[in-house]
């Protein structure tokens, strides 16, 4: 019996900044009511689901930015969309701006803000909670931007990792499950840490602008959706996984962002596209066998990767200036497998 879980993305148009919580989660169970109907089992939604994507906002003090965080999750303006699942058997995620009174690393309570997003099953529990690891933009208002994008001003680097975690999903006993929250499909690490846990099923919303706003280089539009898709299709193929991102999209308070969420299979194929960038719904049936191909052949990590020349990955942040090469010898870095082996 072929272990088949029907997936949708619930796409959200733009979020203004007078629209409130209400407004959101209205939209939202209106769109979850729609995927039900069309057989989802699973939904997803946006990055900053709750609220217009805030961080184009300089606010000079955090707590004047605190009205865009949820404190609880869930709470009393969300509960709907726990209740919903509840009464469907229908599972979703949700990204939403995260206040955490929490110990930092220097064991100090303090408030703790976080990009997040939850996985949460049929039953309305949560699963699974992931914190946005690689944040774009700057902390710092910068003039020379078109369009400020503060997601180093408003959260932390997120502190769970990439976990990846088994649970029932639908009418399936088990889906090995993980997420990512926009910018950090844009890293092949990041999808490296899930694959390499055996994730089936990625889970991303994000919120991108349809044009370049660093105010550096000429970046063509249409790229902007191009990179998006490059970048999940990748990621799917290279881990042999599904892979559902979903869109905040349109224009916020004169901001446009791109929608063209995506449902794509472990082969790198897109299944399922949004051709709006208003709420819309987008469903696939996803056979998880199909991550079997990959995984015991191209991508079998156990028969070829080769971790002793990775080393740069984790041990370097930024790039280095390469040895420049001298007449006389071709360039040999003394990096080898011997010396692996010498240490083993
Ligand atoms: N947004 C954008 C994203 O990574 C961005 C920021 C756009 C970075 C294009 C680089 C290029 O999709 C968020 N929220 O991460």
């Amino acid at each position: 019996m072929p272990r088949i879980l029907t997936v949708a993305a619930a796409q959200l148009g733009p979020l203004q900044l007078s629209d409130s919580r209400e407004v959101a989660v209205q939209r939202m169970l209106r769109l979850f009511e729609r995927a039900k109907q069309r057989g989802a089992e699973l939904l997803v939604f946006p990055e900053l689901a709750l609220t217009t994507f805030f961080p184009r906002h300089y606010r000079e003090h955090l707590d004047e930015a605190d009205q865009w965080f949820e404190t609880e999750m869930p709470s009393p303006v969300t509960k709907p969309l726990f209740d919903a699942a509840k009464a469907s058997g229908v599972g979703f995620t949700l990204g939403y701006a995260e206040m955490a009174l929490e110990e930092d690393e220097t064991f100090c309570l303090r408030k703790r803000r976080f990009n997040t997003q939850i996985l949460v099953n049929g039953q309305g529990e949560i699963v699974l909670k992931y914190r946005k690891i690689h944040l774009p933009g700057h902390a710092e208002f910068d003039s020379n931007r078109k369009a400020q994008h503060l997601e180093k001003r408003y959260f932390e680097v997120g502190n769970l990792g990439f976990p990846v975690v088994r649970a029932a999903m639908g009418n399936l006993s088990g889906i090995n499950m993980g997420m990512m929250i926009c910018n950090d499909r844009r890293w092949p690490e990041a999808w490296r840490v899930l694959g390499l846990q055996g994730v089936e099923l990625v889970m991303l919303g994000y919120n991108t602008p349809s044009a370049n706003t660093t105010g550096i280089g000429f970046e063509a539009p249409h790229l902007r959706v191009q990179h998006s898709h490059l970048s999940i299709q990748a990621g799917a193929y290279q881990n042999a996984t599904f892979a559902v991102a979903c869109a905040k999209a349109g224009t916020e308070d004169g901001f446009e962002m791109i929608g063209h969420s995506i449902i794509v299979n472990p082969q790198g194929e897109i299944l399922a596209q949004a051709t709006t960038w208003d709420d819309e719904v987008i469903i696939a049936d996803c056979n998880l066998d199909q991550v079997q191909l990959g995984r015991s052949t191209v991508f079998d990590f156990d028969k070829h990767r080769q971790p002793w020349a990775y080393a740069r990955i984790t041990d370097q942040v930024g790039a280095v200036e390469p040895h420049v090469w001298s007449r006389g010898k071709p360039y040999s870095p003394g990096l080898t497998r011997d010396a692996d082996k010498q240490k083993a």
